[in-house]
């Protein structure tokens, strides 16, 4: 298997070469880290006795719509506190300088939104935390909302000894509220179901427009000069799929990771790079 290289110096010498770059950036939670925001995988992987995952389902909204409204309300409370990082702002501005750049973005916590990513250059791909949508298809509503929390009964419990606290309803051992049905978000059009969080759940299609911008810009007859693999495990698919459909299309691949055993599916090319270390540090300094 070939070995990646790991200057900025050869990184930056080959976007000289491309008279018009056509790069992509496929995101994932590690960008998001060094807001503050954890990760799937580690630490962040579980949510209470919950694997994170597992909760991003549509079986286990209809189990415990209670539950996960607590998950998703938690994540949009944290997402909210927090703020976009350097390479969020460094992705934005490249946005602006460079018109073939895209950015697929598996994150939902709206950090790109908030650092003025070009709508037109971010494809959501999982959706985000601050979209709302009734539970029924033939109903159809949906809504931004940011308001924190969506309804009273999820408001974050409040710490008897200190007030001003926070309770991490993320730790098992903080006792979780059993939320009525009636009273977690319900639809004001349809009145007859529950609104749901405006994400792509596991089993779910991605969004359709987003699915034809990706693929409108993969199989574009200019092809793919660079991909850029930042903050991700690289294990949800169709979205982890980008990577190789890419290199299938002349991109060469620069992972950066925490962990440099994060590998893009079927390993190393001739070419490639991997940049270890915080997105929000490498990201900008590869974008300068
Ligand atoms: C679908 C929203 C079909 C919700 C999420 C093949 C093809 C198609 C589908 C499948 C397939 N194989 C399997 C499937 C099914 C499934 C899937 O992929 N399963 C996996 C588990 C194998 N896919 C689906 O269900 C998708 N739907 O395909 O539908 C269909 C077609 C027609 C009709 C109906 C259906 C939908 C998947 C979307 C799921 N939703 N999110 C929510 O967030 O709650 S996924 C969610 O988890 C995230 O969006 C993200 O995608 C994923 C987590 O991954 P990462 O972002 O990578 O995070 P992770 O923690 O794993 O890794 C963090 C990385 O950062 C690590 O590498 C770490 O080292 C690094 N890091 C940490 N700190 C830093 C850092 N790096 C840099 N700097 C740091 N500071």
């Amino acid at each position: 298997m070939a070995t990646p290289r790991t200057d900025t110096a050869s990184f930056h010498a080959y976007l000289t070469t491309l008279q018009y770059p056509r790069i992509v950036a496929l995101c994932g939670a590690g960008l998001s880290a060094s807001s503050g925001l954890p990760t799937f995988r580690g630490a962040g992987g579980y949510w209470r006795t919950h694997e994170a995952t597992s909760l991003a389902t549509p079986g286990a909204f209809l189990r415990d719509a209670g539950l996960v409204w607590q998950f998703y309300s938690y994540r949009r409370h944290m997402a909210l506190t927090v703020k976009p990082n350097p390479a969020h702002y460094a992705l934005a501005e490249f946005s602006r300088k460079v018109p073939g750049f895209q950015c697929f973005s598996q994150n939902v916590d709206g950090l790109h939104q908030r650092a003025d990513h070009p709508r037109e250059s971010l494809q959501l791909l999982h959706g985000t935390l601050f979209e709302v949508k009734c539970w029924s298809e033939n109903c159809g509503y949906r809504e931004e909302n940011f308001t924190d929390p969506i309804v009273p009964a999820l408001a974050l419990p409040v710490d008897g000894k200190d007030p001003t606290a926070t309770p991490d309803i993320s730790d098992p051992k903080v006792p979780l509220a059993r939320i009525p049905i009636e009273s977690l978000p319900q639809c004001p059009r349809c009145k007859r179901n529950a609104l749901r969080p405006g994400v792509v759940w596991f089993g779910e299609q991605l969004p359709m427009q987003v699915l034809m911008n990706v693929e409108n810009y993969l199989n574009d007859l200019a092809g793919v000069d660079l991909i850029l693999v930042i903050g991700t495990s690289a294990k949800v698919y169709p979205a982890a799929g980008y990577v190789q459909e890419a290199r299938q299309r002349g991109a060469k691949v620069a992972v950066i990771n925490m962990d440099a055993n994060d590998v893009p599916a079927g390993g190393w090319e001739d070419g490639d790079w991997m940049f270890k270390g915080d997105a929000a540090v490498i990201v900008p300094e590869l974008l300068r």
